[in-house]
């Protein structure tokens, strides 16, 4: 049986080789990324059953999101939609600690994602439906299909997480906000950045934003500090994270990962400290290479953050 139910957007991505402008970049790895597959490959790696809806073309590119998923452990549900392409991400390197990100995702199958793609029953039997605030914003019927999932979860019981994960390229910090403010209320879980916060309430202290955010219905809520941790106020307890040194190569998909250690080891029954901690190392390994999940931890590695001094795991 399932644990953890996510819906998203994922799309193929193509990922420069060369630092520079994107034009003469030659070669590109390609590969997938989406927030919540994302989600779903940290969840399953840190052991847990993980299933992800989504549309994608019926071309290569969707072929290789299922197959990659299928890989990863995760249930990919994904519908193939034979009238529009797979969504392309772009990954250029500008500089080099200058990642520079662009999106093909107007009118792409994974933005026709609607609430019929969802079975109910799948999110009444799991125990955390994950949804990122990058649904919304792809076209009316997947915000609706967020509604209808969210409101489905609530009815069950069903722990509801919610990842701001604002995209400027898809809508307004106004309307994000907006669209925020009315769903925070009925999530259980959520993540943010201190700018994403800012989106939905006004405070300039950190812990006064959390506050912020959790008086408008959330348990838990996480703000991350990027390279420098995270804080969590659950059950009006703040507990905060020192952040893991690493040499960071690629930045995208930290906030996934953040997302999938504390969800694995919420699923896990561990206690705050710890969950955040997993989340923060989760945060920190996928920072280490290019790739928004490749190096997502398996539980095995988490100690390994806890170098020896030579830098050497023998
Ligand atoms: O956090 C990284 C993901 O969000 C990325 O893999 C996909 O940027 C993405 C998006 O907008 O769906």
């Amino acid at each position: 049986m399932h644990e953890l139910v996510t819906f998203g957007e994922t799309m193929a991505l193509f990922a420069a080789r060369r630092t520079g402008p994107l034009r003469f970049a030659r070669d590109f790895d390609l590969g997938l990324g989406g927030a919540e597959s994302n989600v779903a490959i940290g969840v399953a790696r840190l052991g847990h059953r993980a299933v992800w809806v989504g549309r994608v073309g019926a071309d290569e590119f969707g072929d290789l999101i299922r197959a990659t998923l299928a890989g990863e452990g995760v249930d990919a549900r994904a519908v193939a939609d034979p009238t529009a392409p797979t969504g392309l991400m772009i990954k250029g390197r500008r500089t080099a600690d200058l990642i520079d990100v662009r999106y093909y995702r107007k009118d792409s199958a994974g933005s026709r994602l609607c609430a019929a793609d969802l079975d109910p029953e799948l999110i009444r039997s799991a125990r955390v439906l994950h949804v990122s605030a990058i649904t919304p914003a792809l076209s009316e019927s997947a915000r609706d299909a967020v509604r209808h999932a969210v409101a489905e979860a609530r009815a069950a019981g069903v722990l509801v997480s919610l990842d701001v994960n604002y995209r400027r390229a898809l809508w307004t910090p106004e309307e994000a906000g907006a669209w925020l403010r009315e769903t925070v209320g009925n999530v259980d879980v959520l993540f943010a950045t201190e700018a994403e916060g800012r989106l939905i309430v006004d405070a300039d202290d950190p812990t006064e934003l959390a506050k912020a955010l959790a008086a408008l219905g959330p348990r838990h809520v996480l703000v991350k500090f990027g390279a420098a941790g995270a804080m969590e106020l659950s059950d009006g307890v703040v507990h905060r994270a020192e952040p893991y040194r690493v040499t960071e190569v690629d930045s995208v998909g930290a906030g996934d990962a953040f997302a999938a250690g504390w969800l694995a080891d919420w699923l896990a029954g561990a206690e705050p400290a710890e969950r955040l901690s997993t989340a923060c190392a989760a945060g920190a390994f996928a920072v280490t290479s290019q790739g928004d999940w490749e190096s997502l931890p398996r539980r095995a590695d988490l100690g390994l953050l806890r170098r020896p001094a030579d830098g050497v795991s023998r």
